[in-house]
């Protein structure tokens, strides 16, 4: 029938995918412990040449020879840390293929020298990320943080998943029970039901305990891996300029019951100014209407 093409695929649907089994569940290539030395005198044109095949512009891979069962965008809050990108980028790529996930890299850049903020920052990843592809899952990441354990596998679990639940910096165990700081994972369905982020977060601090609220507020739990298989690397940095502790920030905390469902993905507003694609990476450049 005209319904039906030649391939007996409804019309309009894409051609057949490559006759690829379904990725395991459990990757077997990876390594478990890695040693992590931040080393200053690699330079990025030594991590792209480094960093092995597979990779699609833009900072996007998909396993060669199986079908991964996880669409990952990696979303990074960026201003002015060229560094500790190029540390990132050097590491995670061989570990995210690996763990043979379906990934894409986005570095979501605040233009302009407002304060900061990452929690705002996160949601544009979110949205712009899905511009681009069908992507179900979402890991939220600092660009200082390593993992030290490729076992920790960068894709989204049946509850919002805390990954760095073991940093140096803390002594490899949480600061307090309800930290959410650092790297975190959740499916697209666990961030709307959150109505992703707060927008309203300037500055240092706070943003990570608002994120925690949301996921208690809506009844869902936080999973973490053990402290071996959570174990993260911080490169050692002091507080950015225009970063400074928010002391209203605290107090915000308070609220995040009354204002998560108006303030989060469905009150996001941001001006676009350039998406790049380089090749271990797309930095997408946005102005955040920060507070003057
Ligand atoms: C802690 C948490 C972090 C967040 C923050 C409070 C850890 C490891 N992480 O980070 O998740 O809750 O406190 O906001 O404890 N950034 C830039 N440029 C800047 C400022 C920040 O790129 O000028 C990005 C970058 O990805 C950085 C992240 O924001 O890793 C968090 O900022 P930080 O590293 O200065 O804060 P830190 O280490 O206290
Ligand atoms: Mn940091």
């Amino acid at each position: 029938s005209d319904e039906i093409n030649h391939l007996g695929l409804p019309r309009g649907s894409s051609p057949p995918l490559p006759h690829l089994p379904l990725c395991p569940s459990f990757p077997p290539k990876l390594e478990g412990p890695l040693r992590i030395e931040f080393d200053w005198t690699r330079t990025m044109d030594d991590v792209h040449k480094e960093s092995g095949p597979g990779l699609q512009e833009g900072g996007r891979f998909q396993p060669p020879d199986c079908i991964s069962q996880h669409k990952v965008a990696i979303i990074i809050p960026f201003r002015n840390r060229a560094q500790h990108l190029k540390h990132w980028l050097y590491y995670l790529h061989p570990i995210l293929k690996r763990q043979q996930l379906d990934y894409g890299v986005y570095v979501i850049h605040q233009h302009g020298n407002g304060t900061f903020n990452r929690a705002k920052l996160l949601n544009v990843g979110f949205v712009e990320a899905l511009k681009e592809y069908a992507y179900d899952c979402f890991v939220f990441s600092d660009v200082d943080l390593v993992p030290m354990n490729d076992r920790n596998i960068y894709r989204c679990h049946d509850q919002p998943r805390h990954l760095s639940a073991a940093m140096d910096k803390f002594g490899f165990r949480l600061p307090y029970k309800t930290y959410f700081g650092g790297v975190v994972s959740l499916s697209r369905e666990q961030y709307m039901r959150i109505n992703g982020f707060p927008n309203e977060f300037w500055g240092w601090g706070g943003e990570d305990d608002d994120m925690y609220s949301r996921v208690m507020y809506k009844k869902m739990e936080v999973s973490r891996p053990d402290n071996r298989v959570g174990m993260y690397k911080m490169v050692r940095h002091a507080r950015d300029l225009h970063n400074e502790e928010n002391p209203h920030n605290a107090g915000k905390l308070g609220l995040t019951r009354l204002t998560m469902d108006a303030d989060g993905i469905n009150s996001l507003r941001y001006t676009l100014k350039h998406v790049t694609k380089h090749a271990l990476y797309t930095m997408v450049t946005v102005d955040l209407h920060g507070p003057k």
